[in-house]
C-alpha cells in the first residue's frame, strides 16, 4: 500500500495538482469565466413574443410561450459544459424545463431518430434523439441561480450539457423531428455530428 502511493505521487509529478478528474480530454477548467461565443450577433428577444415549437415527426406539433413553458414542471442541471474550443466550466447550476416533458406533450412518433435545434436567429445544431431524451437535455432560463444573460442565449437555451456546448443553442426557437440526420450550423463547417467530449468527438471523422 505505501509503495503504491509513493509511485502514484511521483507519476503525477512533484508539486502539481492531480488534473481534476471532471474535465474530458483535452479540455482546461476556466474557473470563474464564462466565455461568451456565438457566430451571428445578439439578437434582443422580447419574452411576450417568445415561443418555442416542437414539430416534424411527432402527433402534436405545439409551441409554447414564454409563459406557457415556464408554467411547465421544473428540472435542474448541476454539473460541467464542455466547450469545443478547449475550455470546460465546472459545477454549473442551471434551471429550466427538461426536454423530455416537451416532447412527451408533443408525442414523438416511433420513426422519429434524429432533431434539428433551431435558434430565432437561424443557428441550427442536430443531435440524435437519444441524446435529448433521457433526462439528458434541458430548455433552460437560469443558470447559477440569475437568468440567462441575452450574450449566453437568454430568455432560454437548449442545454446538451454532456455533448460539447455548440449543441447547446443559444436562443432557441425549438426542436424539428425527422428520420434523417441533417448537419446544423458548425456540421456543416467540420464539426463533428454527435461530439462527445470524452472520445473527444471535436471534428468530421473524430
Ligand atoms: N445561437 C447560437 N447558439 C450557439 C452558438 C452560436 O453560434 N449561435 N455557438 C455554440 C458554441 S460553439 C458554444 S461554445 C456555446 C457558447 O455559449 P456561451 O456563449 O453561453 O458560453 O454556444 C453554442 N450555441
Ligand atoms: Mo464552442
Amino acid at each position: 500500500m505505501l509503495s503504491a502511493v509513493a509511485i502514484t505521487r511521483g507519476f503525477t509529478g512533484r508539486g502539481r495538482a492531480a488534473r481534476d478528474p471532471r474535465l474530458p480530454p483535452g479540455q482546461y477548467d476556466a474557473g470563474r469565466d464564462w466565455p461568451v461565443l456565438h457566430a451571428e450577433s445578439t439578437p434582443r428577444l422580447a419574452t411576450d413574443r417568445w415561443t418555442f415549437t416542437i414539430e416534424g415527426l411527432v402527433d402534436r406539433p405545439t409551441s409554447w410561450t414564454w409563459a406557457e413553458i415556464r408554467a411547465l414542471p421544473r428540472s435542474r442541471y448541476s454539473g460541467d459544459i464542455h466547450c469545443v474550443t478547449t475550455w470546460s466550466k465546472l459545477a454549473m447550476t442551471f434551471d429550466g424545463v427538461s426536454v423530455d416533458t416537451l416532447l412527451d406533450a408533443a408525442g414523438v412518433r416511433p420513426e422519429a431518430r434524429f432533431v434539428v435545434a433551431t435558434a430565432h436567429t437561424g443557428y441550427t445544431t442536430n443531435l440524435p434523439l437519444e441524446d435529448v431524451t433521457g433526462g439528458k437535455a434541458w430548455v433552460v432560463w437560469d443558470a447559477d441561480g440569475s437568468p440567462l444573460t441575452t450574450e449566453h442565449g437568454g430568455p432560454a437555451r437548449l442545454l446538451v450539457p454532456h455533448l460539447y456546448f455548440w449543441k447547446s443553442a443559444k436562443w432557441v426557437s425549438g426542436l424539428r423531428i425527422g428520420a434523417e440526420d441533417e448537419p446544423g450550423f458548425w456540421e456543416r463547417n467540420g464539426y463533428h455530428d454527435r461530439g462527445d467530449p470524452w472520445l473527444e468527438q471535436r471534428y468530421q471523422g473524430d
